[in-house]
């Protein structure tokens, strides 16, 4: 059975975890604490990240790689779209929103997570590159009411587990919801995800959890 490595406060994480569940995939759940510095583990994700995935046949890292294999291993499953072009909008939506907002946001996760000081240089060039990608993604991303449509697909499962965090990131070390400034009401999307897959409620439910957890600890230490 393939194994997902990894925490469950992890959007990347939890975007693997929500297409296994969605798809109805059978996996186990391995928690990796980070910062990984094992040689051992480092072989199955060589740049510490998560998650990986553990399979019969070796490990894979990098999420969109392993929900790219899961699509070539079970493709009855249909996680993108039969139609070779909707498919690919499919992947360009999740790509868009994860290599020019999520990354670009995740400059700003170490203030709001942990509360390291973000400089007003980094602010800045954040702020700047973020509104310019922000409006990028509204060019394609419809929200009628799905992310790509009228239906649900992948782009939805991205939007659900990173929105969230760009938002809360721009509004804690920014002051204001960059999102929600822009017109992407996050919030209504999320709900909307969330009313129609239980998926969404598990994998809410255990990044609760986690969050939980990691404060008790924190606070025990
Ligand atoms: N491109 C990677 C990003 C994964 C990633 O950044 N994971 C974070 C947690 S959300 C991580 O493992 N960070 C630990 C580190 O960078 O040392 C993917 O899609 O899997």
């Amino acid at each position: 059975m393939i194994q997902l490595h990894g925490i469950a406060i992890s959007n990347y994480y939890n975007k693997v975890k929500f297409v296994l569940l969605e798809h109805g995939i059978a996996f186990e759940e391995v928690r990796v604490m980070l910062p990984i510095t094992d040689e051992a583990t480092l072989a199955c994700t060589p740049n510490g990240k998560v998650p990986f995935i553990r399979t019969e046949e070796g490990e894979l890292s990098e999420s969109q790689v392993i929900v790219e294999y899961l699509a070539a291993r079970y493709p009855e499953k249909a996680i993108f779209p039969a139609d070779p072009f909707k498919a690919a909008k499919v992947r360009q939506l999740a790509a868009v929103l994860e290599l020019h907002m999520e990354l670009v946001a995740r400059e700003l996760y170490p203030q709001m997570l942990i509360g390291r000081t973000t400089s007003d240089e980094t602010k800045a060039r954040v702020e700047r590159t973020l509104a310019r990608n922000i409006e990028g993604f509204k060019r394609i991303a419809t929200f009628a009411p799905y992310v790509g449509g009228e239906t649900f697909t992948f782009a939805d499962i991205c939007a659900y587990v990173s929105l969230p965090l760009i938002a809360l990131a721009t509004k804690s070390v920014l002051g204001h919801d960059m999102l929600l400034d822009a017109g992407i009401d996050w919030k209504a999307h999320a709900k909307l995800i969330e009313d129609a897959h239980p998926v969404a409620q598990r994998v809410t439910a255990d990044r609760k959890a986690e969050i939980a957890a990691f404060s008790a600890a924190a606070k025990r230490a």
